[in-house]
Order: structure tokens, then sequence, then C-alpha cells
């Protein structure tokens, strides 16, 4: 099957905006009808759907963030009942409580259908056999890409995440040709296939499809070299999507983002002003074909920048360039989002209140880990030996349950670590990508 959907993706500006309008009109009058929370916020500037009679009013209407979901959890964003939806997933929230999206059958329809296109710009045809290995559950990267390998007619090999061994037994023996994973696991591939004596050339890999985490040019030689297959860069969010809003094609020169479906704004994360095109600031995202779960102006947290410039592969799609950081606090680890605010929630319940703590995240090899320096009272320090370890015991398990990542705790005396007002430099991120 042709995934390249040259009528969407190689549309006049002029033909994709009326269509953008079209859809952003339909989506409006869906959410204000079903969802209270968006009625009650356009409520607020006296915004009815009838307002938005061109591209540009759509900068009229709130944003929506991610402290809207943690107030709506687990259903209230959803336009459809519940009934309609015929898949949940979910991602981390800044609490020990997930933000939950679901999908209609149609909205999976688009789903694998806007992954399919961009494994398709990738390079990835129905002669391929795609090895995921992302983690098959709450996750969107897994089963969004699982979908949209199937809609090209790839052989999907459903590997999951971790058993490295394994993972370089199944390429080499069914000979995968594209890899799918996060830019960091694919250089721990790397690294033990090297180590194992494997010369990377007689895998049959083709394309490496990377996403979840940012990464570095840096980093794509890197990974080209040593695995010896085109690496391409892939963009979502589960708020939005998951993966599918936006990808590289073969020139590698930023991610084309699928503007039938959704539309992008580059704001100032301070003031919320619309930048102009070209301009470096936060993504905001509208969804324009979804069903169970709209999303309208979302403040995705991403820095980026967009590029209308025409591209060489014939997409007339605007680029959206690498993430170079967050607006927010938010870490990355391994592809998992973790907000520190969570890990703060699990101290204060297991230390039965307030303790500084520093976060260390480190990236030893190619795989990312965390660490959490707690200062404790003396009265916890002091404990003995078997009550000193089952209270970090029990830090670790939190904190792993909550965040969903293996972590080290490691216990300080009060105030021995560095003093600050501020939240965010108890964060200290060592990486360098
Ligand atoms: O990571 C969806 C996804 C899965 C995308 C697999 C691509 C491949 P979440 O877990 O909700 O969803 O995390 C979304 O991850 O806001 C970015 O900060 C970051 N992120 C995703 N893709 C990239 C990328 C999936 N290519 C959050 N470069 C986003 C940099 C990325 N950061």
């Amino acid at each position: 099957m042709n995934i390249w959907d040259q009528t969407h993706e190689c549309m006049s500006r002029d033909e994709l905006e009326q269509l953008q309008l079209e859809r952003l009109q339909a989506t409006i009058n869906r959410v204000h009808k079903n969802v209270t929370h968006y009625r009650k916020k356009f409520a607020q500037p006296g915004i009815i759907p009838e307002d938005i009679r061109s591209l540009s009013d759509l900068t009229k209407l709130p944003f929506t963030t991610k402290e809207d979901l943690r107030i709506n959890y687990p259903y209230g964003m959803f336009a459809v009942p519940l009934r309609e939806v015929v898949r949940i997933h979910s991602s981390s929230g800044t609490t020990s409580k997930p933000i939950v999206v679901g999908y209609t059958k149609n909205d999976l329809r688009i789903w694998s259908n806007l992954v399919a296109r961009f494994m398709t710009a990738a390079g990835v045809t129905s002669d391929d056999l795609v090895q995921i290995a992302f983690s098959y559950g709450l996750f969107t990267g897994a089963f969004g890409i699982h979908y949209g390998a199937e809609v090209i007619g790839a052989s999907v090999i459903p590997m999951g995440t971790g058993n490295t061994e394994k993972q370089i037994m199944i390429m080499q023996d069914y000979k995968t040709t594209v890899l799918v994973s996060t830019p960091s696991y694919a250089l721990e591939l790397a690294g033990r296939i090297s180590q194992a004596g494997i010369d990377p050339q007689t895998l049959s890999l083709r394309f490496g499809l990377f996403g979840g985490e940012p990464w570095s040019e840096k980093m794509r030689r890197e990974i080209e070299s040593r695995l010896h297959l085109s690496a391409t860069d892939n963009y979502g969010l589960s708020e939005v999507i998951g993966p599918g809003i936006a990808g590289e094609c073969q020139c590698k020169n930023g991610m084309h983002v699928y503007e039938d479906s959704f539309i992008p704004e580059i704001i100032n994360p301070q003031t919320g002003e619309v930048l102009p095109a070209g301009a470096e600031g936060e993504l905001v995202l509208t969804t324009l074909t979804k069903e169970a779960f709209p999303m309208i102006r979302y403040r995705t947290g991403d820095i980026t920048s967009l590029d209308y410039s025409p591209c060489a592969c014939g997409r007339t799609q605007v680029r959206m360039q690498r993430i170079v950081r967050r607006s927010d606090d938010m870490l990355i680890i391994r592809g998992i989002n973790v907000y520190p605010s969570q890990i703060e929630e699990a101290i204060v319940s297991v230390a039965q209140g307030e303790a500084p703590y520093q976060i260390v995240v480190e990236r030893k090899g190619a795989m990312d880990s965390l660490e959490i320096i707690i200062e404790v009272t003396s009265k916890i320090f002091s404990l003995e030996l078997q009550k000193q370890r089952s209270f970090l015991e029990e830090l670790k398990k939190r904190i792993g349950s909550v965040t969903g990542i293996g972590v080290s705790v490691k216990l300080v005396e009060a105030n021995s670590l560095p003093k600050t007002e501020n939240k965010t430099s108890r964060v200290v991120d060592k990486r360098q990508i």
C-alpha cells in the first residue's frame, strides 16, 4: 500500500488552510458541545464556535495545559461517551496520577495512517521487517508504530523493551531491516553488538526510526555509522495522539508536521505571545481530526521552531526542528517522562514530611540513570542499618512505581545538600547528548 499521501502531504498552502479551517471549525463545535471544560474555558473570553471564522481566530482561544488534564482526570476531557472509546493510553502527569487519553475506532485508523506516513517518508516499505523496541503498554510508542507499520504492510516484530541479547539475536536471525526505538537505546544496542564481536555489516538493518526523547546530530552520525543504517527522527506526544505528529523524510532536515491533522503554533513560553515563522519557542498543537480526545492549543512544553521553506522531497508540510529543550522541568529518561514533582510527592509520602532532595541524571554508556539524593533528619540518618535500609527500599519502590523507572536512592545528612529556593535547580542533569 502506498502511504505517501500526496493529496495531503503535497497540498498547496491555500488548499491546506481551507481544509484546516473546515476541520478546526468542526473540532471546536465538537468540544464546545461535548466537553464541559472547553465550554467553560471558551466562555471566559466570551467565545462561541461561530467566532472561529478564519485560522487566525484560533489565537482567541485559551491554551490547554497539563494542569487542565490533571483537573479533569481521568475522563473529563473526552469528547465522546466511553462506549465509543476502543483504546486507552496514558502518560506521566506532574503528580502520581497519570494523564489518560482515549481513541475511537476512527481515531485509531487516522493515527495508524499518520504513523504509516512518517515511516514511508523515512523509507520503510511492505518489504521491511520492523523490530519495535518500545514498551508495549500504556505508552503510545509501541502500539502507535505497530499499527502504522501494519498499514504499510511491513512485517512487525513486536519485541518490546530490554532483553538486549535477545533483541540482537532476533535482529540477526529474523533479519530485521528497520529498528524502532529511542535513540539512546539504539546506541546501547550498538555497544552490545560490538561487545559481542558482531560485525554490524552482517546485519540486515536499513533504517532506524528514532523518537520519544531528545537527541542530536552527533548521535545521529554515531548511530548511523555504528549500526549501518539511515536514522530519522520522529515526534509525538500522548496528549495529542502519540507518535505520528511529525517525522523526517530522507532529506533529514526537520520533521514534517502533518498539518492536515494538527495546527502547530510557536509561542513565547513566558508570555504566551504567538511568535512569527522561524522563531524558536514552545510548540502548541491543535488537533483537527480527533474524535475521542481533541486538544485545543495544547502547550507541549517542547521548544523548537518551524521552517516553511520548500523541502526537496516534495512534501509541502512545515518542518519542525529538533526539540532543543523543554519549557518546564520535565525530564525524559530512557524515553519515559519524569516530573520532579512526582518524585517529591513520593518522598513526602514515604518520609512523612518535606525532605530536601536532589535528582541527578547521568548518561552511563548509552543509557540514562537516575539517582535521588535525599536529606533526612538526623533521626532517620542515625537509625539502625536495617531500618535505614527498609526506608531506602520503600522510597525506591514508591519512586519506581510512580515514575516507571528504576532509580537508586542515597540518604545524606540534613543540611548537606546545596540550599536553594528554586525547585528546578534540584535537578542536576549531567547528560550531554
Ligand atoms: O514519547 C510519543 C512517541 C513515542 C514519539 C515514540 C515518538 C516515538 P510521551 O511519552 O507522551 O509520548 O512523551 C512525549 O517526549 O513532549 C517530547 O518532550 C518528547 N519527545 C517525543 N519525541 C521526541 C523527539 C511519546 N523526536 C514527549 N525528540 C514530548 C525530542 C521527543 N523529544
